[in-house]
């Protein structure tokens, strides 16, 4: 951001890339997210002068812009109906479950509509606000598919691109949505509309031609003001060679073997990473897994499944219904065929430093994601990345994004629990030719297509359109 508080590029998002820690001495600090994005997008950042909004977290006042780690980041304040209504309301009830296959029943509430406008409004005031003549904005994600338009009524000189994390759903559920042409209009703002998958995007096309009325063809839509819009496919990815380079440091080798010890040095030990959600199929997984040791296919001395699931959206009740579900089911499970110091599943709340992922992930013989629907599924790509010894199995949702590019994975339908208990049982007899022949060829794919790739293709398309308008965007330095 430079002295006049103006930025050539700016990501908006809705969490800040940094969470509020305790100082040693008591006062208020950030300590920066360890997510891919972050790692993908300060580079470009840096090299553009850039500047990151989005909510800091918490109901606190309105905080200053300010900077964390050598990026400008500008907070937006919510109140706590907003989160109530805005975040938790019409981003996490109302759209994440309909944008997931309506895996849980969306609930639709006037209110949260009009919480989820007013804070879109507020978002799109401040990326007016910093962004400077001609600059390049990018906004991400489901809780804010309305900043493009309100951006570009604002400010017509921006570049503007959007990229959707999650899936983009067909028709027949989209339209379930009251406020579905508000929705379409709102990502017409942006000159490229970022999918993780081309289905999203051709989901999206056919649905502005048909509830908009706007002319398309392929990826392009036109627009009566002489605009076009790209719709299309960019996959995310991850910091490859940074996991991998964690996974073979010398302290994260004794904590994968001291975790395997214990546990009671499995012969096999299967893993599950997910965030505690109703998508990623937690309970289908421990259900099939728990039903081999019953059949006794699996024996509870020589196997055991760690299910990590990392506390999230805690005060939304289909998450409070999902996680006492799961519990019952572990505790049950543990009760009928767990033995002393030998439970079938061991069953983690809790969240994790990434070195201790990348423990897990290289202790795990068997990585299991089976997700009823997901955008793309990083600890899938995060498994692969950290198994630089070739060896290790992948069990993986037909219904990840992930599958389009893994296919080499064991892939299942977790709604088919026989098949997954037979995916299960092959993984786990596989020979280790076999595991290394599937692993060198997924790890060719996440290794050449990392999170910078997918960041430098993203904002090079955007760079792309409408070429005599606009700042072009400098490259980050070393790319
Ligand atoms: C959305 C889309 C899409 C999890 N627990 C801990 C921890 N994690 C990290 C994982 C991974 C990330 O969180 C989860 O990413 P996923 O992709 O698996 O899933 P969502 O959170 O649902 O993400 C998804 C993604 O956006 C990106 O576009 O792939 O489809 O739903 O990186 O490692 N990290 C640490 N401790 C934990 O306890 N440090």
């Amino acid at each position: 951001m430079t002295a006049s508080g103006k930025a050539d590029l700016v990501i908006v998002a809705n969490r800040l890339p940094v969470d509020r820690v305790d100082n040693p001495d008591g006062t208020p600090g950030w300590r920066r997210s360890p997510g891919g994005l972050v790692s993908a997008l300060e580079p470009v950042l840096r090299a553009n002068d850039g500047a990151w909004i989005g909510w800091p977290g918490g109901t606190e006042d309105d905080l200053e812009p300010f900077v964390e780690d050598g990026m400008s980041l500008v907070p937006v304040h919510l109140t706590a109906q907003e989160i109530e209504e805005f975040y938790e309301g019409f981003s996490n009830g109302t759209l994440w479950p309909l944008y997931h296959d309506v895996v849980a029943k969306p609930e639709f509430h006037r209110e949260w509509w009009d919480a989820y406008v007013t804070v879109n409004e507020r978002f799109a005031a401040k990326a007016a606000e910093v962004a400077a003549k001609d600059a390049t904005v990018w906004v991400h994600d489901y809780q804010l598919q309305l900043v493009p338009q309100l951006l570009r009524e604002l400010r017509p000189d921006l570049r503007i691109g959007f990229y959707l994390h999650i899936p983009f759903p067909p028709g027949e559920l989209f339209q379930q949505l009251p406020w579905r042409r508000q929705i379409l209009e709102g990502l017409l703002g942006a000159d490229v509309v970022g999918f993780q998958l081309a289905g999203g995007a051709q989901n999206f096309i056919r649905l502005v031609r048909q509830r908009v009325g706007h002319k398309t063809h392929r990826d392009l839509v036109y627009l009566p003001d002489e605009r076009t819009v790209r719709a299309a496919a960019y996959p995310i990815s991850i910091d490859a060679s940074g996991f991998e380079e964690l996974a073979r440091s010398k302290a994260v080798g004794e904590r994968a073997a001291e975790i395997r010890r214990a546990l009671g040095n499995p012969s096999k030990l299967f893993l599950g990473v997910d965030r505690l959600d109703y998508t990623k199929g937690i309970l289908a997984r421990l259900r099939a897994y728990s039903e081999l040791i019953a059949d006794g296919e699996l024996d509870v001395e020589d196997a055991v499944f760690v299910q990590v699931a990392t506390p999230s959206r805690e005060r939304v009740e289909q998450y409070i219904v999902i996680r006492e579900e799961i519990e019952q089911l572990v505790g049950r499970v543990n009760g009928d065929l767990g033995r002393i110091g030998r439970p079938a599943i061991s069953y983690l709340h809790s969240s994790y430093p990434r070195e201790e992922m990348a423990a897990l992930y290289r202790a795990a013989d068997i990585m299991v994601v089976t997700p009823y629907r997901d955008g793309m599924n990083l600890v899938a790509k995060e498994y692969i990345a950290c198994r630089y010894d070739g060896d290790g199995a992948l069990v993986l949702s037909e219904f990840a994004g992930a599958a389009n590019e893994l296919r080499q994975a064991w892939l299942v339908n977790p709604y088919d629990i026989n098949g997954m208990k037979q995916a299960l049982l092959d993984a786990n007899r596989s020979t280790v030719k076999e595991r290394t022949k599937r692993m060198k060829a997924m790890r060719k794919t996440v290794v050449e297509n990392d999170v910078k790739a997918w960041a430098d293709s993203f904002l090079q398309e955007l760079s792309r359109v409408r070429e005599s308008h606009g700042k072009p965007l400098r490259p980050a330095r070393g790319s």
